[in-house]
């Protein structure tokens, strides 16, 4: 099984004469003012959870838009610093990127085009040819800020998700002994959804010149090579799961992305954790004897609307509950310069009133909605004390909250009910799966999990912790990063 340790054994072994070097849009430290004080945190992201700790163990660089407003006030003059500020492990290096830029490239191309495109959730994609134009300008900085870093030494490069599909080509281009991954934390969808994208050769091409491309399940790297396919003169092995172009060759592999199972565990099952519960309990003024709990960025994909609609068929259908069942969920606000996002806080804060209108009585409220950031400390006792975590995204690579759920919660009192739209669902088949575009499937799941026998609830709990106690986030890292070394 792999662990920390065993990770860190490879990267000392074998990542020695190599500089480890990731890239993503989103930075895993932000800076910023408060009043007159610059702080730092911790973004809610799914990939900022899974590398951090991998970057902690091996000493590498970490290039990132540097998206705060003390960003540019704490770095040196090549825009870098060492984090976690607290305990210097490994080195940030930023990226800037201004607003118009970023209106384009990430606004734009990123989050209006290629995020829609590839969740089917039924929002239209748009693109725009301006919004193209600068996700290649950004894509290009990003090259560039790498190759500075790498100049002539022996790098592997961990590209991360759709916001740099076009930077393989580019470093390639320059450094063609660099080994590149670049690992899709988003689904890839069939090749007819993928056709309607105007640049899609362009984004195929630059993808194709990484040497190992990554994806949560089998199901998406399948449509990977049936895109191929069906778009470039390439020749695509589905035996082999891989893909000539242009005389370069490239490994298309699943790799479920997971946490930090032991510290996760260990964490929640502390006496602090404990502790902690009751003030949180009193905080939010649970008067529920059963809660529920969900944790999600307010993106439409999450079926956040869909999950409240879903309780509130609950409810109806189980008035039994009715002043017993309280579901607390946590949403961490999320592109809300786009009007999509903005009409979507507007309908879930329509709804939540809505549904605690009609239920409610003096001391109790169905749904408590918080749009605040939480500690990880926090999350793990409201995790702790849920006696289900509900999870409704109508398309999503992994969802890795299903997983820290699971990690967190004690065996005897949680359960997952889960999307089976997830990319988790294909790992944790002992959750309460449901549809969650049927409010009638996901109300019979929660009333499912609820009543779940003490024996059978744990015996579930025990096999899904199993599972992601072994497939932790150090065999995700140490598999893809085992494979570039192969490579190079
Ligand atoms: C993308 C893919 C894939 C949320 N609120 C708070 C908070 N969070 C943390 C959660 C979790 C992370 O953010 C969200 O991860 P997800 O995986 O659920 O979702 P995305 O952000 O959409 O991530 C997804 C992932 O990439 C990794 O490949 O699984 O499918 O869409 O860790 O706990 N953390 C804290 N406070 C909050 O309020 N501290």
């Amino acid at each position: 099984m792999w662990t920390r340790k065993s990770l860190k054994e490879l990267i000392s072994d074998k990542l020695k004469d190599h500089l480890f070097v990731v890239a993503s849009n989103r930075e895993p430290y932000i800076h910023k003012y408060s009043r007159d004080k610059i702080i730092h945190f911790q973004p809610a992201s799914g990939v900022v959870t899974a590398l951090d700790p991998v970057l902690q163990t091996c000493n590498g660089i970490w290039v990132a838009h540097g998206s705060g407003d003390a960003d540019k006030k704490v770095v040196d003059e090549k825009s870098r610093i060492k984090v976690p500020p607290e305990d210097p492990k490994y080195t940030l290096k930023r990226v800037w990127i201004n607003k118009e830029e970023e209106t384009g490239y990430y606004y734009g191309f990123s989050n209006e085009a290629l995020w829609p495109l590839c969740h089917i959730v039924y929002t239209k994609p748009k693109f725009s040819e301006s919004d193209w134009n600068y996700y290649q300008k950004i894509n290009e900085r990003f090259a560039q800020a790498i190759l500075e870093e790498i100049d002539q030494k022996n790098a592997l490069i961990f590209l991360q998700d759709y916001h740099l599909t076009l930077v393989p080509k580019i470093i390639k281009k320059a450094n063609p002994n660099a080994k590149i991954a670049l690992f899709w934390h988003i689904p890839w969808p069939n090749p007819e959804v993928f056709r309607i994208c105007p640049w899609r050769k362009e984004i195929l091409e630059g993808l194709l010149s990484a040497d190992l491309l990554g994806f949560h399940i089998h199901y998406h790297a399948d449509n990977f090579l049936e895109t191929v396919n069906n778009e470039l003169e390439a020749k695509v092995d589905k035996i082999a799961s891989s893909v000539v172009y242009g005389g370069t060759k490239t490994l298309v592999r699943p790799y479920p992305i997971s946490i930090d199972y032991e510290k996760i565990a260990k964490e929640a099952a502390s006496g602090e954790i404990a502790a902690d519960i009751e003030k949180v309990k009193e905080e939010l003024g649970i008067t529920g004897e059963l809660i529920g709990v969900g944790t999600d960025r307010i993106d439409y994909t999450k079926g956040i609307i869909e999950k409240f609609e879903a309780i509130d068929r609950f409810l109806e259908q189980y008035p039994e509950f009715q002043g017993r069942f309280v579901y607390i969920q946590i949403g961490s606000l999320s592109r809300i310069h786009l009007d999509t996002y903005k009409k979507l806080n507007d309908e879930i804060n329509g709804l939540v009133e809505r549904i605690n209108w009609k239920y409610s009585s003096d001391s109790w409220s169905p749904i408590i909605f918080i749009r605040k950031y939480f500690t990880p400390h926090q999350l793990l006792a409201i995790f702790r004390m849920a006696n289900i975590c509900l999870i409704s995204a109508l398309h999503d690579g992994m969802n890795l909250v299903a997983k820290e759920y699971v990690a967190a919660a004690p065996d005897n009192k949680g359960m997952l009910v889960l999307s089976r739209f997830t990319g988790a669902a294909r790992e944790l088949t002992d959750a309460i799966t449901f549809n969650p575009f049927q409010p009638e499937d996901c109300a019979e799941a929660i009333k499912t999990a609820l009543s779940l026998p003490e024996k059978e609830r744990k015996q579930r709990m025990k096999k899904m912790k199993a599972i992601v106690r072994e497939n932790n986030i150090y065999s995700w890292s140490g598999k893809i990063i085992e494979a570039l070394l192969k490579l190079s």
